[in-house]
């Protein structure tokens, strides 16, 4: 917190995104702090050097994947999807740089970490409803996806 309120060295390499006054409070310190814990996870981060993990999550994920979305040039490709309960979305990252997915919902709660270049997700939807995804990484990655019950299809 020091080093960015008062210890940034100006090199050219530094992002011209970043802030060069950071003037926070005790609390908005503190507050930052307790957000930037919240961030943290058991599991150290996976080198790149592995092959690509392959994640399943939920009881229909070991169904045959209908459907594949992409997420290169950070962007859930396509960026709505419709699927019968009963069907599984695979989550293939084919871009450059590090994803994840999440979903946060009343029927289905879900973070797959880190997703390195090559990872796939694999995720099933037993219930219907609507579940909206997103990068945690980059939270500006959103899926849209639509469950209709298995009959109505
Ligand atoms: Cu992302």
């Amino acid at each position: 917190m020091d080093h960015y309120a008062t210890g940034i060295v100006n090199r050219s390499t530094l992002s011209a995104d970043l802030p060069r006054a950071i003037d926070l409070g005790e609390t908005e310190r503190a507050q930052l702090v307790a957000f930037l814990n919240t961030l943290s996870s058991e599991d150290p981060p996976r080198p790149v050097s592995l092959p690509p993990k392959t994640i399943t999550w939920g009881v229909t994920a070991q169904a045959v994947a209908a459907t594949t979305v992409s997420q290169k040039d950070r962007r859930f490709s396509p960026g709505a999807i419709l699927l019968k309960a009963g069907e599984a979305l695979r989550i293939l990252n084919d871009d450059t740089r590090t994803h994840n997915m999440r979903v946060d919902g009343p029927n289905m709660s879900f973070n797959s970490d880190g997703q390195n270049p090559g990872d796939t997700v694999t995720i099933g939807f037993d219930r219907p409803g609507h579940y909206d995804i997103i990068c945690g990484i980059h939270p500006e990655m959103r899926l849209s996806v639509d469950v209709t019950s298995a009959r109505r299809r």
